[in-house]
């Protein structure tokens, strides 16, 4: 069976950030297809990946880049398949312009904007998982208890231990 989820980000200095994406899924036993697709230095890729992701299968699109970060807009004008995008922490604004470019787009185009960095990455995974749980009972069940067991690792009282 082909991934479900396309983790597409703009460079390779993405993946630190965008992996906790990948791994959240693959602890709930969801494939993704990770890729490095730039708006600015590979249109050509980026316009080619978002005309035929959804004839590849995909049924969510999870992208990540940091400042000037059209990827995830763009890819959502050419594709009506649900697209999350991750702001990824920049060196120069801390993610603030990453934030701004992916979250503000215009009304018809929309883009399910997550926080900056490392808890936007998990959480979009976490998201697509529940996208992707309504017609799938089965994961359904594996996100219940993803998030009980999450639950239950949190202590009711701080420890000195840290
Ligand atoms: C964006 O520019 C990428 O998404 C990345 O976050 C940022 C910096 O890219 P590199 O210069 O590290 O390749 O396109």
């Amino acid at each position: 069976m082909t991934a479900q989820v396309a983790i597409v980000m703009g460079s390779q200095s993405d993946w630190p950030t965008m992996r906790h994406a990948a791994d959240v899924l693959a602890e709930l036993g969801i494939e993704s297809d990770c890729r490095i697709v730039s708006a600015h230095r590979t249109p050509d890729r980026m316009f080619d990946f978002a005309k035929c992701a959804a004839e590849e299968g995909f049924k969510v699109v999870i992208a990540g880049a940091g400042g000037a970060a059209h990827l995830p807009g763009m890819i959502a004008s050419m594709t009506h398949l649900p697209v999350l995008g991750v702001p990824v922490k920049s060196k120069a604004l801390s993610g603030k312009d990453s934030l701004l470019s992916i979250v503000q787009m215009p009304g018809g185009v929309p883009v399910g904007t997550l926080a900056i960095g490392d808890a936007g990455a998990k959480n979009a995974g976490l998201l697509a998982a529940a996208i992707l749980a309504t017609g799938d009972a089965a994961l359904a069940e594996r996100l219940i208890a993803w998030r009980a067991a999450q639950s239950e690792s949190v202590a009711e009282r701080p420890s000195d231990e840290g």
